[in-house]
C-alpha cells in the first residue's frame, strides 16, 4: 500500500493546476471534514495511515502548491494551517503526541499539488519515516 502512495507520487506532475482539494473545498466530491473556518479546510484522508489521520488545507490555494513555493504572503496562512492542525489534534483527543507531517515534491513524495499539512496520530509512531 505504501509503495502504491509513493508510485503515485512519483507519477504526479507538479503544476498549479486545480487538484482534487478543489473539489473537495468546493464540495464538488464529498470528504469527511473535521473542522472548518473561512481560511482552512481540515478533513480525513482518504488512506489513513493511522488510526487519526487528517489533511488541512487552505481553501484558497494563491499558488501554494507546496511549501517549497511559499512566499512572505503565505506566512499568515501557514501559521493558520499550523494552528488549525494544534485544534484539530485537540479535538481528535491527541492527548498523548500525533505527527505534523508536509511532503514537498517528487523526493517527499508529494501526490496533491495544493499544500497540506498531514495530521497523524492514535497511534505510536516511528522514526526515521520512510
Ligand atoms: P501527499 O502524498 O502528501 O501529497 O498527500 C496527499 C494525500 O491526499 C494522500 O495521503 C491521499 C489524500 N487524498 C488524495 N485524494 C483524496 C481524496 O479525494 N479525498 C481525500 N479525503 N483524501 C485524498
Amino acid at each position: 500500500k505504501s509503495s502504491r502512495l509513493a508510485e503515485a507520487a512519483l507519477a504526479a506532475v507538479p503544476s498549479d493546476s486545480p487538484t482534487i482539494f478543489d473539489k473537495i473545498i468546493n464540495k464538488e466530491i464529498p470528504a469527511t471534514v473535521v473542522f472548518e473556518n473561512d481560511k482552512v479546510l481540515a478533513f480525513r484522508d482518504i488512506t489513513p495511515q493511522a488510526p487519526t489521520h487528517i489533511l488541512i488545507i487552505p481553501k484558497v490555494k494563491d499558488g501554494l502548491t507546496g511549501l517549497s513555493k511559499a512566499d512572505e504572503r503565505h506566512c499568515e496562512i501557514l501559521g493558520q494551517l499550523l494552528y488549525t492542525a494544534k485544534l484539530v489534534a485537540k479535538q481528535e483527543g491527541l492527548d498523548d503526541g500525533f505527527r505534523i507531517v508536509i511532503n514537498d515534491g517528487p523526493n517527499g513524495c508529494q501526490s496533491v499539488y495544493h499544500i497540506h499539512v498531514h495530521l497523524i496520530g492514535g497511534r505510536q509512531m516511528n522514526w526515521p519515516p520512510g
